[in-house]
């Protein structure tokens, strides 16, 4: 099996930056994101993949999560999510949040494919479905590719 990679290197608003990697060993195995993300404020910061990728203007061009599904936002440990939700991300007092996670709902290939969307963190942390905080601020929003 040939081992899928992807990468998606985020430059956003400020002094936000990062770099996230995605393997995969193959359709149906889980992705491993592994990274950091510098320059965020400290805490949690929403992370997820939104449908489109055209970053030109923030989450109005990348358009809402994505979710071939058409099913109801949650968050990655939830049965029912976005393909694209994934979350939180934590950063420190150092500002940085070290990524290292595993998803078993998004993919590197085939119709749950996320090459070539679009990657964001946000200023606010997503409720993950549990209160009535929509769309938050994008502090930085990345193509992802191959
Ligand atoms: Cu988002
Ligand atoms: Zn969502």
């Amino acid at each position: 099996m040939v081992l899928l990679k992807a990468v998606c290197v985020l430059k956003g608003t400020g002094e936000v930056k990062g770099t996230v990697y995605f393997e995969q060993e193959g359709d149906g195995t889980p992705v491993k994101l592994t990274g950091s993300i510098s320059g965020l404020e400290p805490g949690d910061h929403g992370f997820h993949v939104h449908a489109f990728g055209d970053n030109t203007n923030g989450c109005m061009s990348a358009g809402p999560h994505f979710n071939p599904r058409d099913v109801t936002h949650g968050g990655p440990k939830d049965t029912t999510r976005h393909v694209g939700d994934l979350g939180n991300v934590t950063a420190g007092a150092d500002n940085v949040a070290k990524i290292e996670m595993e998803d078993s709902v998004l993919s590197l290939t085939g119709p749950d494919s996320i090459i070539g969307r679009t990657m964001v963190i946000h200023e606010k942390a997503d409720d993950l479905g549990r209160g009535d905080n929509d769309e938050i601020t994008p502090l930085s929003v990345s193509t992802m590719s191959r």
